[in-house]
């Protein structure tokens, strides 16, 4: 704000700023105590952040869908931005409510701090010190909105009470705020200076507070992580794993590209001498495993193609790579379930739960209590410090992530998270390709394209690809480590000028080829042909 002597102002725009402006500094200031306090109570306790969850828990899931589809991995992004957009616009909405109906105002923010409160302490393992960000938030809020609004009251006494203001015009208008203007302007100019001043202080410790709370991560436990060395290490790579075709993804895929997938606002911070995991329910021996114990345990490293059911036919949530950690099977084994528990739930902190079928985590197959990805301690956002990896199921049955718990059920006792949500109990990956390169255009003459294939579990036998209606050309196949991962193809074309469809199917190890029907995500993961069309010049 200038100091010295004011400029005039026009006096209509300043009245109307006035409330707004307040509006904004009482919602600034419940934020910025919110997230103060949740720099003590933990991130998931701040108002803002538990609304949310809830919200994402609540959404349909079509409107999620769509959510991801337009977003992609930047929809918890989106939505904290579209928050950010809204609650401007309520504390304006708030401002001027506050000016005529004061109390109306203040009991609307107190039933924003209690949905914040029901909304922290209702999330799973919330302690008794979540309703601390919401309740002095909604006081902060309560006392900028009524101080100022009274305050500026005080200076423009038309506004507040009175129930029947004369309508004027914008002259009338004008001429009575000038005559303010000379009675209270510096008054009014105190009122809009703390307003300011208030919005400004209240908006940087809400961020600030974010930012402290999320600094105060378990980056440094993750550093000081020593992973174990294998007992049995991963395969060799083979020769040619990689076609090195610039446009095709990569075989491995570095923890900083691979995809991201979660219902998480904030990432979960489990520090990893705080971390056990439950082994419980339809259980002979049910076992308490902490992070030590786990990593004393005998480790496999495996590669192993991750896919989310939400990938669409083309799509890029699928990635692949090298995971380190304890067999479930073998967990399983000790903790020695009874028969008849088919469904394994595994349970997040922060309360996801993802469930599996008890005889797939049993049959052999390289499932994993994973530690390690890539070499590195599991990132934080992909489930530090300890995750499942299922090879064949797509993840929302499968990888939970900052894993909990494990609590043997049944499919008939229990519906997970997205399975509550209209999703298929079991999802098996289903048998995809998908083309790299080309994605648009390309020059005429010789043309490499390239790209991926899956059959987790199955293994990839054949890839084909066709150019508009001719016949299906046989890919070159690269080699992979095992069954459990994707598998590169390439096919050199001859391209000639024009615009062309290139279409690519595969066929699994067992000899079925890809469906072809087009069929949505939902509900247990999409089918169809990928198809591109490159202009060739
Ligand atoms: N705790 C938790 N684990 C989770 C999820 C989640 O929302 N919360 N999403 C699942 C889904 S739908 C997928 S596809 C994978 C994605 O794992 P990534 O983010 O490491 O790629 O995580 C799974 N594990
Ligand atoms: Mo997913």
């Amino acid at each position: 704000m200038v100091a010295g002597p004011a400029p005039t102002q026009t006096s209509g725009m300043t009245s109307r700023r006035v409330p707004a402006l307040i509006g904004v500094a009482s919602v600034a200031a419940a934020l910025g105590v919110a997230e103060l306090v949740a720099i003590v109570t933990g991130p998931l306790t701040s108002p803002g952040i538990a609304v949310g969850g809830a919200i994402i828990d609540l959404v349909p899931e079509s409107l999620k869908h769509f959510a991801i589809s337009l977003f992609g991995t930047y929809d918890k992004l989106a939505l904290q931005i579209g928050t950010l957009i809204l609650l401007v616009l309520a504390g304006v909405g708030l401002g001027f409510l506050a000016r005529r109906h004061l109390n109306l105002a203040l009991s609307l923010v107190a039933a924003f701090a209690l949905l914040g409160l029901v909304a922290a302490v209702t999330r799973y393992d919330a302690g008794w010190t979540a309703v601390f960000p919401s309740v002095l938030a909604g006081v902060a809020g309560a006392l900028v909105l009524r101080t100022l609004t009274q305050a500026a009251a005080a200076q423009d006494p038309d506004d507040l009470a009175v129930v029947s203001l004369p309508k004027e015009d914008e002259n009338g208008a004008n001429g009575r705020a000038q005559l303010q203007d000379q009675r209270g302007g510096a008054g009014r100019r105190d009122v809009l200076r703390w307003a300011g001043g208030i919005a400004v202080v209240g908006g940087l410790a809400g961020f600030g507070g974010r930012w402290l709370s999320l600094r105060r991560s378990v980056s440094a436990d993750r550093a000081g992580v020593v992973l174990p060395a294998p007992a049995s290490p991963a395969p060799a790579l083979p020769a040619s794993v990689d076609a090195e075709v610039p446009g095709v993804a990569r075989f491995v895929t570095s923890n900083r590209s691979f995809y991201r997938i979660d219902t998480a606002i904030v990432v979960p911070q489990v520090a990893p001498d705080e971390w056990t995991l439950k082994v419980h329910g339809r259980v002979r021996n049910p076992l308490t495993i902490t992070f030590d114990q786990l990593l004393a345990r005998p480790m496999i490293e495996r590669y192993i193609t991750l896919a989310c059911v939400s990938n669409e036919v083309g799509g890029g949530l699928i990635s692949n790579a090298r995971w380190l950690g304890v067999r479930i099977g073998d967990i399983l084994a000790e903790a020695d379930p009874e028969s008849g528990a088919d469904q394994v739930v595994s349970r997040s902190v922060d309360g996801f739960t993802a469930g599996t079928p008890t005889e797939v985590l049993r049959d052999g197959r390289d499932a994993i209590l994973a530690v390690g990805m890539n070499g590195e301690p599991l990132p934080i956002e992909h489930g530090f410090p300890v995750r499942m990896v299922v090879p064949g199921l797509y993840g929302y049955v499968s990888a939970t992530k900052w894993l909990a718990e494990l609590e043997l059920t049944t499919f008939a006792d229990f519906d997970a998270y997205w399975i509550r949500r209209g999703w298929s109990a079991k999802a098996p990956i289903k048998l995809q390709s998908r083309i790299d390169t080309p994605t648009r255009r390309a020059s005429a003459g010789s043309v490499v394209v390239g790209g991926v294939a899956w059959a987790q579990h199955v293994g990839v036998s054949a890839v084909e690809l066709r150019v508009d209606d001719g016949g299906w050309q046989p890919a070159r196949l690269y080699d992979v480590p095992s069954t459990d991962t994707w598998c590169q193809w390439t096919v050199t074309w001859d391209a000639t000028p024009g615009k062309h469809t290139l279409t690519v199917r595969a066929v699994d190890a067992a000899g079925r080829p890809q469906d072809e029907t087009d069929r949505p995500v939902l509900p247990d993961g999409a089918t169809g042909l990928h198809t591109v069309e490159v202009q060739v010049s």
